[in-house]
């Protein structure tokens, strides 16, 4: 389904990559519930094989469909589902149901559970031989069946096609649903059939009104599907089901902010550039595999590691109309295998926060970036407003308006500074620049733009500045 059924006056969802529950229940309550996030993606929930040395990949290697991994168990997620929809911030478990562990004789997962992955055998859900397809490797992205059939990576393939496989998966999704989900990010949806896919779903309860949702309101589902175009496996095939993962939004905004395409271009972002209906996309500048080299995108995809373009890159996809955002919060990482902050034992060590609300503790928290967290603010402003005004110097200086409540420009020019008069379309008045600084107890802590009765004010971003972009909203001014 297409709606994340979010809190009206929050939007956007945070993937709070590898976090604790316990961590997750606290950040609902102290700043994405104030700060009017939507609601966060959280890693996989069910139990996973311990892969020493602990890399971040081992929790898309189910083992049982306990709820008990690094992050916390069943009680810690039922009391951070609980908490966090109190503070109107929805939850979305990343849900690993295409394929079990991959090819080891022995594994024990984080709940104790043990299995034999090499005969497919796992006797805590229970699966075994029958319930998966036999074994053959994904060689050829252009063939359907070898896309859904065999296996990705080495991982067990499970056969959505029966009946009890079907039922287990369909168990798991409606515990979730009852402790009070939103909906779910499908890991790997391309590598399963849609028909295999609906047969699940149809078995889904409605989300649980105890946490507020309306009477009848189906799961959003954020389909996993990479497709960059030119794949006979591609993203169509999922349209009916719920939301897909637009990977080619996350390729071009990287080349964009990057100065490989100029800015001017993006006039016509989203269905313009051939992207999915915006109904249908999830949209993001990075995710947790393109964001270290897995995945798609390739070396175009910005990350934090590439701060000012990556900020320029986030405030546009919060500024546009396209889609629904998705924000990526990670752990800092050297190599790509890397898993979470951790101590001597394995366990995940969470964040703790400096006085400017950045983390500490190897978190890099995106989304507590002062940049970031207020564009969060300016799109609830103006949500429901129409994208108007575009101005382009011709180049890589673009502004635009959303109706007469925000204002935003960007400056990508190479040793040039933006310095112009600009419609705005805001009332006349003195506005705070959010993007550096805030309006923090009635004044601006950055620059301070003031609009004249026509709309127009002057507008300047130098080009070392450390941030390339600058946004004005009507609960902004001063
Ligand atoms: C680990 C080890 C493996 C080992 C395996 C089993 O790393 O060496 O064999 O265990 O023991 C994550 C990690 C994996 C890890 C796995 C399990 O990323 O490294 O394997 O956990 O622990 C495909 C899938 C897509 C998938 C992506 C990574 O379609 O679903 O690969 N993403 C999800 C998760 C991801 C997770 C899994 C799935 C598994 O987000 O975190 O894996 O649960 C093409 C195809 C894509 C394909 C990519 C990469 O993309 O179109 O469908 O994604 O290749 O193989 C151009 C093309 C573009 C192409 C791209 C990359 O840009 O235009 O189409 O190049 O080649």
């Amino acid at each position: 389904q297409w709606d994340p059924h979010m809190v009206p006056g929050h939007s956007t969802i945070v993937h709070l990559f590898e976090w604790r529950w316990a961590d997750i229940a606290n950040e609902c309550e102290t700043f994405l519930g104030p700060r009017g996030f939507g609601g966060v993606q959280i890693s996989p929930p069910t139990e996973n094989a311990v892969i020493e040395p602990r890399p971040w990949w081992e929790r898309y290697q189910p083992i049982s469909y306990n709820f008990v991994t690094r992050s916390g168990d069943e009680a810690a997620l039922a009391d951070m589902i609980r908490r966090c929809n109190a503070a109107g911030v929805r939850i979305y478990p990343d849900i690993i149901f295409n394929h079990m562990t991959g090819p080891h004789d022995f594994a024990v997962g984080t709940g104790g559970s043990t299995a034999e992955p090499n005969n497919k055998d796992f006797p805590a859900v229970p699966y075994s031989m029958i319930d998966f397809n036999p074994t053959c490797e994904i060689v050829d992205y252009n063939d359907p069946v070898n896309v859904r059939n065999c296996e990705l990576v080495g991982l067990k393939d499970l056969a959505q096609s029966t009946e009890y496989v079907r039922v287990k998966i369909a168990e798991m999704l409606n515990r979730l649903i009852d402790l009070g989900v939103a909906g779910f990010r499908v890991d790997a949806a391309k590598h399963m059939w849609p028909g295999d896919m609906q047969a699940i779903m149809d078995q889904l309860h409605d989300l649980n009104t105890d946490h507020g949702f309306a009477p009848g309101s189906r799961p959003f589902l954020a389909q996993e599907v990479i497709d960059l175009g030119g794949s006979v496996v591609g993203f169509t095939d999922y349209l009916d089901l719920g939301r897909i993962t637009e990977f080619r939004f996350s390729a071009e905004i990287g080349r964009a902010f990057r100065g490989l395409n100029e800015l001017r271009w993006l006039s016509s972002w989203g269905e313009g550039w051939g992207f999915m209906p915006s109904g249908s996309a999830l949209a993001f500048v990075d995710n947790h595999d393109n964001q270290r080299g897995h995945g798609a995108g390739g070396g175009d995809i910005l990350t934090y590691k590439q701060p000012k373009n990556y900020k320029m890159a986030t405030a546009f996809n919060l500024a546009h109309t396209y889609g629904t955002p998705r924000i990526m919060s990670s752990f800092d990482f050297v190599e790509s295998d890397q898993g979470p902050p951790a101590d001597a034992e394995g366990n995940i060590v969470g964040p703790e926060f400096n006085p400017d609300n950045t983390c500490t503790n190897g978190w890099v928290c995106e989304h507590r970036w002062r940049q970031i967290h207020n564009m969060i603010e300016f799109k609830n402003v103006v949500d429901g407003e129409p994208l108007t005004d575009w101005w382009d110097n011709g180049s890589n200086q673009i502004a635009f308006c959303r109706g007469s409540k925000g204002f935003i420009a960007f400056n990508n020019q190479f040793e040039v500074d933006l310095v112009e008069n600009l419609q705005t379309c805001l009332p006349a008045g003195t506005y705070c620049d959010v993007i550096s600084g805030s309006k923090e107890s009635g004044v601006c802590t950055g620059k301070e733009v003031a609009v004249g009765p026509d709309g127009i004010a002057l507008i300047v971003i130098g080009n070392l500045e450390l941030d390339g972009v600058l946004a004005l909203h009507v609960g902004a001014m001063l």
